[in-house]
């Protein structure tokens, strides 16, 4: 792989010498370079991340590594997805004002980006893991998707600036190709990178992989995640992409950025719930003990869903400034229920993909090659396979079944159901 001339991976100790004489640096750290100080803090699986301390406060440095950090150099990477990401950060921030952590300097020769460090939080899915609640959790992530996702797509955005941004995106083709194997095609047959916890999930990952009728349906969703570019994604919004303190939840890491459609975000999202819950009875200290946590859990994903619901037919009502379903159609003849009916039409498509989208991010975090760590700290096999197995067998009914599961109480209630065979 090229790399550019001057791009060097930075160092605890080259930090400062390397970005001391700039200027958005300075600001956030101070003026002596001298009195900062780095340590690596990247526990993700691509990049080198720093936090940088000085006398007048700190930053995030994130820096991404021409190859892929949780494989080694076997795997090389482009440096652009911190092209991508950057892009994605400056237009999420458009989007929804405060959900996303503040940039400081992009360095596209270094693939670098400086960013606001967010204190006290944490990431989203250790979180879960020790039972913690966020009140208002939902409702932000709701929000984030329909804003984010609506005012991408031409429901919202001028037609040239979304065919300029569709253009821009097409390029991360390496991070496309990543989701493209690792969630629609490696889980289903039995790749080489691929695990699972063996051998307890033997016969149920054998049926899986010769279930034909849903590796026909993973097939038409992976088609719809290539072709349908309908909006700018976060493209890899799972829980360890979310930082939460009390009730202040910000997105990060959108470096996975391409044009595809709604409902991918969403489901990859709910899905993480859905796992997080499941997982539970792993991380309980005695049985039934995290049985009122697993309720609030499930009350997160019910609220994201109604408020990205309930946001984007605001949006809809409000903003639908682009060339779909224009006002001079609809609303100008007087036809504003032809509008309402357009909407509710959308919304059962974007549900239907957001349940075919969570029930193939559920299999391949089991399956696959990235694993969560909800399940991966369960150190008893036994009860992470026990954990695990309901995870599977829903994303098989939500990928094959999502055309006739007509509400979230309905999806919420099967939840519940294969949540209690753990304890049995
Ligand atoms: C090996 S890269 C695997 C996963 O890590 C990222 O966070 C994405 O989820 C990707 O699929
Ligand atoms: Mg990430």
């Amino acid at each position: 792989m090229e790399l550019p001339n001057s791009y060097e991976p930075l160092a605890v100790d080259t930090i400062a010498t390397r970005l001391g004489a700039r200027p958005p640096l300075v600001a956030h750290l101070g003026p002596d370079p001298t009195l900062w100080r780095a340590r690596e803090v990247g526990d993700g699986n691509l990049n080198l991340v720093f936090i940088v301390e000085g006398p007048a406060g700190s930053v995030i440095v994130k820096q991404a590594l021409p190859y892929m950090r949780l494989v080694g150099d076997s795997w090389p990477l482009p440096l652009k997805r911190a092209f991508f990401e950057y892009h994605a950060l400056t237009r999420q921030a458009n989007r929804d004002p405060g959900s996303v952590p503040e940039v400081y300097l992009f360095d596209e020769g270094q693939a670098l980006i400086v960013m606001e460090r967010l204190m006290p939080h944490v990431i989203l899915r250790e979180s879960l893991i020790k039972g913690e609640r966020h009140p208002g959790l939902g409702v932000m992530l709701g929000r984030f998707c329909a804003r984010t996702l609506f005012r991408g797509s031409e429901l919202h955005l001028a037609s040239p600036r979304r065919k300029a941004d569709v253009a821009l995106f097409a390029d991360n083709v390496t991070l496309c190709d990543i989701t493209e194997s690792l969630v629609f095609t490696d889980p289903y047959f039995a790749a080489e990178r691929n695990r699972h916890t063996t051998p307890q999930l033997d016969p149920i990952v054998a049926d899986l992989r010769r279930d034909v009728d849903l590796k026909v349906e993973v097939q038409h969703l992976k088609s719809a995640f290539c072709s349908n570019a309908e909006t700018l994604l976060h493209g890899d919004l799972h829980t360890g992409s979310v930082m939460v303190a009390g009730e202040n939840a910000r997105v990060i890491d959108p470096e996975f950025a391409l044009y595809g459609p709604i409902g991918f975000d969403v489901g990859m999202l709910l899905a993480n719930f859905v796992m997080a819950y499941f997982a539970q009875p792993g991380h309980a200290t005695a049985p039934g003990r995290r049985a009122a946590y697993q309720d609030w859990i499930l009350g997160v994903v019910a609220e994201i869903w109604e408020v990205f619901r309930a946001e984007f037919s605001r949006l809809w009502r409000e903003e639908r400034t682009g060339i779909l379903y224009p006002g001079t159609l609809f609303e100008d003849q007087g036809h504003d229920l032809g509008a309402e009916q357009a909407l509710a039409h959308r919304l059962a498509a974007i549900w239907r993909d957001t349940l075919g989208f969570a029930g193939v991010e559920m299999h391949r975090r089991i399956l696959g090659l990235a694993h969560i760590a909800e399940y991966e700290t369960i150190e008893d096999a036994g009860l992470r396979a026990a954990c695990e197995a309901p995870a599977l067998r829903l994303g098989r009914h939500l990928v094959v079944n999502r055309a006739r599961l007509s509400g979230m109480a309905q999806v919420l209630d099967i939840t519940r159901k294969l949540g209690r065979e753990i304890a049995r």
